[in-house]
């Protein structure tokens, strides 16, 4: 790394973190979750490389942990430790007053978690603890999904934090656990990557912030769900593949079955991510809170876009905390084709 680079590179989350605050002094109450969320993810990540080196106790291969999340979920003992992990820590500096997991039916208040009221602070977070965790038994990519919210002017602390829509997410991001740990996030004012450095234990500025490119020639869906989605986008992916779409190119195809794992690469190369609505999931697949709004928020921040087809994704107000949507997100351009595909008549 020369010059500029080797700098960034020395950058530390936390350093990086103190300068944004002191630029931006309305997000400094923040920091210390921030700081949570960053020792979480180092935890996590350290987990995770551990069930895939030597199944710690028989925290993946085989072990179930008998549990069925919310979702109808088989859970693996490591969903269960990384979600209580994810609650422990965050709740841990006393900014939050409720979290609220993909793993848990409802949100938790913090000071019933730590069991002291002092713990109930003006803020609140939504995260899928180990999102595309069954990748972990081939060693494939997986990761930590999260988002920070704040009390809205009047409102009472406590579940309703977590109810809001996207647009009023303050931060958000991902960690992603594959070959490197890339800890991916925005604090509302463009997004950037740290990559753990492992000797120093450390995260570090690698890709100040990052842009998706405005098109790309990537698109990332299962396809075996393809003969349930909505015709025009069959005929939108159908166009892709043999270059007859919008930008006339033909795209590659790339399916990691880990939502993190798919964003950070078209991310990188530009495209667009689908989990249409399908015959097994009549609302789509993913959910608002934990995936479509942190994710959205991120992709946006970007330059890119996060539909549901019909709506920005961040403007949609949630339901329930398990409300699913149909999700794209990518490059501006993609995503636009996409949505003047569901234009056309049926
Ligand atoms: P499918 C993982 O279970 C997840 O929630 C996302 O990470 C991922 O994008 C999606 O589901 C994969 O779903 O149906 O392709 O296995």
């Amino acid at each position: 790394l020369g010059g500029e680079d080797r700098r960034q590179g020395e950058k530390t989350f936390a350093r990086w973190l103190e300068v944004e605050t002191w630029r931006r002094p309305e997000i400094s109450d923040m920091s210390s979750i921030m700081m949570a969320v960053e020792s979480a993810c180092k935890t996590l990540s350290a987990l995770v490389k551990r069930a895939q080196t030597d199944d710690l106790a028989g925290m993946y291969h085989g072990g179930d942990s008998g549990g069925v999340n919310i979702q109808g979920e088989a859970q693996k003992k490591l969903d269960v430790v990384s979600n209580r992990i994810m609650v422990a820590q965050l709740c841990s500096p006393g900014g939050l007053s409720c979290v609220a997991s993909e793993e848990e039916e409802y949100p938790q208040m913090c000071s019933t978690v730590v069991g002291h009221s002092a713990f109930t602070g003006e803020y609140a977070a939504v995260f899928d603890p180990l999102d595309g965790s069954a990748n972990i038994g081939a060693g494939l990519p997986c990761g930590t999904i999260f988002g920070i919210l704040k009390r809205p002017p009047g409102g009472k602390v406590g579940p309703r934090t977590v109810m809001q829509s996207g647009k009023r997410l303050l931060a958000a991001g991902y960690c992603l656990y594959g070959g490197q740990t890339n800890l991916v996030l925005t604090l509302g004012n463009g997004v950037q990557q740290f990559t753990l450095d492992p000797k120093r234990g450390e995260f570090v500025l690698t890709q100040p912030n990052m842009r998706i490119p405005i098109r790309g020639s990537l698109y990332s869906a299962n396809e075996a769900n393809s003969h349930a989605w909505d015709g025009r986008i069959q005929d939108y992916v159908n166009d892709l593949k043999t270059g007859r779409g919008p930008s006339g190119q033909q795209y590659q195809s790339r399916y990691n079955g880990a939502l993190i794992a798919d964003i950070h690469n078209i991310l990188h190369y530009g495209g667009i991510f689908l989990y249409p609505a399908d015959n097994k999931n009549p609302n789509g697949k993913l959910r608002l809170l934990y995936e479509g709004n942190p994710i959205g928020m991120i992709v946006e921040q970007a330059g890119g876009a996060a539909s549901t087809g019909f709506q920005r994704i961040l403007d949609v107000p949630p339901l329930n905390t398990h409300h699913r949507i149909p999700t794209f997100f990518g490059s501006p351009e993609d995503v636009y084709d996409l949505c003047a595909y569901l234009k056309r008549p049926l």
